[in-house]
C-alpha cells in the first residue's frame, strides 16, 4: 500500500506556511496506522519552485523550505524503523534553468554544457519547429546572444536535458545511485516518456488557434525510448533492486510488456486510463462529462490489459489531478458513502494501490473566486486558453474548479483548528474552507468515517487470509450488464479463493444474485455486514442501496 505526500502541503512545523520534512516525520505514525508501506515524496530537492519543485536546481540538495539533509536522513531512518519504504520523485526529463549546468550552458553556448541541453539553430528567424509546450506557448526559447533556441517541453524555466549525450546520462546515473546508496527504496519517475526526442524536430500540422502543434506529437512519433530506459535501469535501479513507478503518458500500443513485464523497464507504472477520459480535445475548456459505463469499462479494459503482463499502480487522484471524490462520483454520491464506495472499488483492484494525501478523508475540489487565488502554472495557462477560446470569466473559473492541479494541492486538513491544523500561520495556498467538516481529527473519532473505512479496507487487503488473492488474484469483471454497478471478482489460482467487490453508483437499489451458496460478507461501506449476511443466506443475493459497496468471499 503506497501513499503520495505532496510535501509543501502536508504538515508545517515551523510556522512559515510551507510543509516540511519535520512535518512528515511527525505524521509517520499516522501513516503506519493507516496501513501504508511505501511513501512517495513529490520533489523535495532545491528548486526555484516555478513548477512546485518539478524544476530542480540541485539534485543533491534538499530545498531549504523543506529542511536539511540531516532531517532527510532522519526521515529515512524513522521510516525504516516503522518498516516503511521511502520513494522519491525522479525528475530528469528537464531541470531548472537555475541549475549549474544550464547556467554554464548559457555562459558558453558553444561549450560542453550546451550539449547537456537541446540548443538548436532557428529557421529563418523562427524557432526550429512549431511545438507548443505542455504549459502553453512555444516549446523553444531563444538562447540570448545566439541564433539558437533551447527546448523546453514544460515551462521555459524547465529546459529539457539531452539524453543522447552519454556524459549527461552518466551524471544522472551517478545522482540516482547516490540517493539509492543512502537507502532509498526507489523512485517515482516523472514525465519519463519525454526523454526521447527526434533530433530532426519536425514541425507538425497546427492543432490550435496559436498555429502551434502540441510537442506530444513528436513524443508519439519518435521511436527508441526503450533503449534509453534500459540503459538507465541497468546502470542504476537494477543494481539496487530498487522499486520504480513511472509516470508514462503516450506509450505506443503493445508496449506494456516492455514497460512493466517481467524484464520491463519499471516495476510498475500508473494507470491513468480513467483520468485520460477527462482530457478535452482543446484543454480544460473542451472537457466533457463522462458516463458511468465509460469510466467503469475503461478501468476494466486497463485491468485486463495488465493481466498476464505485470502490475499497474492504481490511483484515484494525485498532485496533477482534481480530487477523485469531485471528479468520479456523480452529484448524488458526493458524500461519505460514495467516497467509501470509490475507495473500495479502487483499492481492491489488481495492481499496486496508491493513495494521495487527503484522499483517505475524502478531501474535495476547492472553488476560487478569481484566477489570482490559484498558484499553479498550468492552471493559469488553461485559464488564459479558455478565455482566448471565448469562455466567460465564470466559465473559465468553472474549468479551473473542475480540473485545476491546485485542487489537490490545498493544505492537508488535519483538524478544525485555524489553517486546518496544517500550520500556525497562513499557508502558501489557501486551505479549502470545508476543513471544519472534513478533517483527520474528526474522522479519527468516528468509526463510520471515510478514514476509518480506508483503514478497514487496507487491513482487509493486507490480511494474511486474503492478501494472496488481492495481490495476485485474477481480475474478472462481474455484473457488467447491470446498470450503475461496478463489480469484479478477484480469483486466486493459488488457493481457489474468490472475492467479489461490488458497488452501486446509481440512485436506486440494485439486487445482485449470487451464483453459489455459502458466500460471506467481509466488508460493507455502510456497516451492513450482518444484514447482508442474512440476505445472502435467505435469498442467495445482496441488495445494494445507492452508493453502497460490499466485499464478499464467494
Ligand atoms: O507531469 C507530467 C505531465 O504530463 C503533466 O504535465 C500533465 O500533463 C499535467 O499535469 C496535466 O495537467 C509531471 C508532474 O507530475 C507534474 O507535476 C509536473 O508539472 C511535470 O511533470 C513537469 O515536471
Ligand atoms: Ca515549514
Amino acid at each position: 500500500m503506497a501513499y503520495q505526500i505532496y510535501p509543501k502541503s502536508f504538515m508545517d512545523t515551523n510556522g512559515d506556511g510551507i510543509g516540511d520534512l519535520r512535518g512528515i516525520i511527525s505524521k509517520l505514525d499516522y501513516l503506519k496506522e493507516l496501513g501504508i508501506d511505501i511513501i512517495w515524496l513529490s520533489p523535495i530537492y532545491q528548486s526555484p519552485f516555478v513548477d512546485q519543485g518539478y524544476d530542480i536546481s540541485d539534485y543533491y540538495k534538499i530545498a531549504e523550505e523543506f529542511g536539511t539533509m540531516e532531517e532527510f536522513d532522519e526521515l529515512l531512518e524513522e521510516a525504516k524503523k516503522r518498516n516503511m519504504y521511502l520513494v522519491m520523485d525522479l525528475v530528469v526529463n528537464h531541470c531548472s534553468d537555475q541549475h549549474e549546468w544550464f547556467q554554464k550552458a548559457l555562459a558558453d553556448p558553444e561549450g560542453e554544457y550546451a550539449d547537456y541541453f537541446y540548443f538548436v539553430k532557428g529557421k529563418n528567424g523562427n524557432p526550429p519547429s512549431n511545438y507548443r509546450s505542455y504549459f502553453g506557448g512555444s516549446a523553444w526559447e531563444p538562447v540570448p546572444g545566439t541564433d539558437k533556441y533551447y527546448l523546453h517541453m514544460f515551462a521555459k524555466e524547465q529546459p529539457d536535458l539531452n539524453w543522447e549525450n552519454p556524459k549527461l546520462r552518466r551524471e544522472i546515473y551517478k545522482m540516482i545511485n547516490w540517493w539509492l546508496d543512502k537507502g532509498l527504496a526507489g523512485f517515482r519517475i516523472d514525465a519519463i516518456i519525454n526523454i526521447k526526442k527526434d533530433p530532426a524536430f519536425p514541425s507538425f500540422e497546427p492543432d490550435g488557434p496559436d498555429g502551434l502543434a502540441s510537442c506530444v506529437k513528436m513524443v508519439e512519433e519518435v521511436q527508441g525510448v526503450g533503449a534509453l530506459l534500459e540503459d538507465m535501469k541497468r546502470e542504476t535501479f537494477e543494481r539496487y533492486d530498487a522499486f520504480t513507478v513511472a509516470e508514462v503518458f503516450n506509450m505506443k500500443d503493445d508496449e506494456l510488456r516492455e514497460f512493466i513485464g517481467e524484464d520491463g523497464h519499471f516495476s510498475t507504472m500508473f494507470d491513468f486510463s480513467a483520468h485520460e477520459l477527462f482530457q478535452g480535445q482543446n484543454g480544460w475548456y473542451g472537457c466533457r462529462p463522462i458516463e458511468f459505463r465509460e469510466w467503469r469499462d475503461t478501468i476494466f479494459a486497463s485491468q485486463e490489459e495488465a493481466q498476464g503482463i505485470g502490475f499497474k499502480a492504481n490511483i484515484i487522484e494525485n498532485h496533477d489531478e482534481p480530487r477523485g471524490a469531485s471528479r468520479f462520483l456523480p452529484e448524488h454520491a458526493r458524500n461519505e458513502k460514495g467516497k467509501k464506495a470509490l475507495a473500495a472499488t479502487s483499492v481492491l483492484l489488481r495492481g499496486i494501490p496508491f493513495i494521495y494525501q487527503g484522499q483517505e478523508i475524502g478531501m474535495t475540489n476547492c472553488r476560487r473566486e478569481d484566477i489570482s487565488e490559484y498558484d499553479d502554472i498550468s492552471t493559469k495557462d488553461q485559464y488564459r486558453e479558455a478565455l482566448n477560446a471565448g469562455c466567460t470569466k465564470e466559465e473559465a473559473l468553472q474549468c479551473c474548479y473542475e480540473n485545476s492541479r491546485d485542487n489537490a494541492r490545498t493544505p492537508m486538513q488535519w483538524s478544525a483548528d485555524a489553517n486546518a491544523g496544517f500550520s500556525d500561520s497562513a499557508p502558501w495556498l489557501a486551505v479549502n474552507p470545508n476543513y471544519t467538516e472534513i478533517n483527520v481529527e474528526e474522522q479519527q473519532k468516528r468509526p463510520d468515517s471515510v478514514l476509518s473505512f480506508y483503514k478497514k479496507l487496507i487491513a482487509l487487503r493486507k490480511s494474511p487470509v486474503y492478501r494472496e488473492t488481492f495481490t495476485y488474484g485474477r481480475f474478472v469483471p462481474a455484473y457488467e450488464e447491470a446498470d450503475d454497478i461496478f463489480a469484479y471478482r478477484r480469483v486466486s489460482e493459488e488457493n481457489g479463493q474468490e472475492i467479489l467487490v461490488a458497488a452501486n453508483y446509481g440512485t436506486k437499489p440494485r439486487t445482485l444474485k449470487l451464483d453459489r451458496e455459502g458466500a460471506r460478507a467481509l466488508l460493507s461501506n455502510d456497516g451492513k455486514e450482518k444484514s447482508l449476511q442474512i440476505q445472502i443466506e435467505r435469498e442467495r443475493a445482496v441488495t445494494l442501496d445507492s452508493c453502497e459497496a460490499a466485499v464478499l468471499l464467494l
